[in-house]
């Protein structure tokens, strides 16, 4: 961070001028090392090529081609051979990431040309997203129009980088509100402009069931007629489905699937009578409590239960080229302690079964017979309530990791801060969990303190969830998600802070307010909190 300050502080007004006040301040998350050069910045102009080297490297530059053709009108072919000064160089080779990081890169442009280097083609891509943002922001339109006025301009600069933790994700609940595929594409591209490497989705819930499981086609029928406060249902079909791993696996994201077990369940058990202990399907559900709803143990359903877990985690790993399936095990309240122990051990074991690891909300670290690896995701507070702390060692105890979504700063499903200049700002979301949340606190927390215990080889990452109990749309979600979600995407991202140190907020915004005239340009829907400068 301190790297960033003195750059920005030494080298930046010739750069601004550069940009015609577009002006460069930095890139979200914060690069372990970037410097602004006072030399000739790079020009992309119509005679530009994206010149490729190596493993995957054409794939990227393909990638990052699409969107700058769409926004400059320039052919900009993808090619082999020499990069000339007017080329950016997309390579692949051994030796070129920094400590051979797997997701590290190094970005260098001036009058020379640009060149962004990885060991590998995810590394690469990480590194046309840094590249995307030292663009002029009108790189993210998706009509050409006219050039910004100082053209297309990368300031010279120079670029060290890798991440911190190797699981950095967000999670949408397509659940409670169902979102079509085009709209999860929207949120990948809005993910992975900050580096982002998972999207879980939150498939299942009491509200509505959104996978198509072809062996129990009525989860998709009716257990996905409704969703939170009668506003129609949804479900994605298999095609659907892969299109949307497809389009995460071009920006080298990973699908984590979730199946919300055993609680979480009214809609699956709407579908079928069979999964419920009295044999009587309930009605489907709008509202918006939770905890009312189990799978049964008992064994009169365990041939009726255990072929739902086989068939559901087969059909699902098999759609999933990710290493992980999301099984819940959240807030089962109507479960008994027997029963839940009974069903995840059994849920577990069908997951297991497909040659996946297994991801569990913190609660499932009651069992003690965890499948290998198991991974715990930590929902209490930054202040560790109840036994949460203790439910989420009981995961590293049993040799899996974990990955923390303190709800009071990584839900961006909170509130923001009551702001009358900004109406939608407090009509959405929720504030169980400590009050609405402001970007200083999402930003300023550290994911080794939180729990004793749970130490940094312990943690495999961080995840930002939205819940939509109170979100409809898209933009709904990219209001609540923008620009929270960069402060939990530089957290997972940026190295951490020294001992005794603590990130510097006001620098911080100042890299938000810039990526801010990239949502303007993209059309992606934000909160502009106060505290940062927007332009
Ligand atoms: C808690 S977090 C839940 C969800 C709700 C969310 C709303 C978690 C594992 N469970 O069921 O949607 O709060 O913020």
């Amino acid at each position: 961070a301190s790297l960033v300050a003195i750059a920005a502080a030494g080298s930046l007004t010739a750069c601004t001028a550069e940009q015609n006040g577009d002006a460069v301040t930095g890139i979200i998350p914060a690069p372990t090392s970037f410097v602004l050069h006072e030399g000739a910045p790079f020009r992309l102009t119509e005679s530009s090529r994206l010149v490729a080297a190596g493993e995957g490297a054409s794939a990227v530059a393909e990638t990052f081609a699409r969107q700058a053709r769409a926004a400059t009108g320039f052919e900009l072919p993808v090619v082999e051979g020499e990069p000339a000064a007017s080329d950016l160089a997309f390579v692949v080779a051994d030796g070129e990431a920094p400590d051979a990081a797997p997701e590290g890169y190094t970005l260098e442009s001036g009058d020379g040309g640009v060149r962004v280097a990885a060991d590998t083609a995810t590394g690469l891509f990480r590194g046309t997203q840094s590249l995307r943002q030292l663009l002029p922001a009108a790189i993210e339109r998706a009509d050409a129009a006219t050039a910004p006025d100082g053209g297309w301009i990368v300031p010279a600069a120079s670029v060290e980088d890798a991440p911190r933790f190797a699981y950095r994700g967000a999670m949408l609940d397509v659940a409670r509100h169902f979102f079509p595929v085009e709209d999860v594409l929207r949120y990948l591209d809005a993910i992975a402009l900050v580096k982002l490497n998972v999207l879980h989705l939150h498939l299942t819930d009491d509200q509505g069931w959104r996978i198509r499981i072809d062996s129990w086609p009525e989860l998709t029928g009716v257990g996905a007629a409704t969703s939170v406060g009668g506003d129609g249902g949804g479900s994605y079909t298999k095609d659907d489905y892969r299109r949307i791993v497809e389009y995460a696996a071009e920006r080298f994201i990973t699908i984590v699937p979730e199946i919300d077990l055993p609680g979480h369940t009214n809609a699956a058990l709407s579908a079928y009578p069979e999964l419920n202990c009295d044999g009587v399907a309930p009605a489907p559900y709008e509202g918006v409590e939770v905890g009312f709803s189990s799978l049964c143990a008992s064994p009169e359903r365990a041939e009726a239960t255990d072929r739902f877990l086989a068939d559901v985690t087969r059909e699902l790993a098999e759609l999933t080229p990710g290493p992980w399936l999301h099984l819940g095990g959240d807030e089962s309240l109507s479960t008994s302690r027997d029963d839940y122990l009974d069903l995840v051990r059994r849920m577990t074991r069908a997951a297991a079964a497909t040659g996946k690891t297994v991801i569990g909300w913190h609660e499932m670290g009651a069992s003690r017979e965890l499948p290998a690896g198991t991974v715990g995701q930590y929902w209490s507070f930054v202040e560790p309530e109840g036994d949460a702390a203790e439910l989420t060692r009981s995961f590293v105890e049993q040799g899996g990791s974990v990955i923390l979504s303190p709800a009071d700063v990584a839900y961006l499903d909170m509130k923001y801060v009551d702001d009358p200049q900004n109406a939608l700002g407090h009509t959405l979301g929720l504030d169980w969990a400590k009050g609405p949340t402001t970007i200083d606190e999402a930003y300023l927390w550290e994911p080794s303190s939180i729990i004793p215990g749970v130490d940094e080889p312990d943690i495999l990452g961080v995840e930002a969830p939205i819940w939509t109990e109170t979100l409809a749309s898209i933009s709904d979600v990219e209001f609540m998600a923008f620009p929270r979600l960069t402060a939990i995407a530089e957290i997972g991202w940026s190295p951490a802070p020294a001992v005794g140190d603590s990130r510097d907020t006001e620098e911080f915004f100042g890299r938000v307010a810039a990526l801010g005239t990239h949502w303007d340009e993209a059309g992606i829907a934000y909160y502009p909190v106060r505290g940062v400068p927007w332009h």
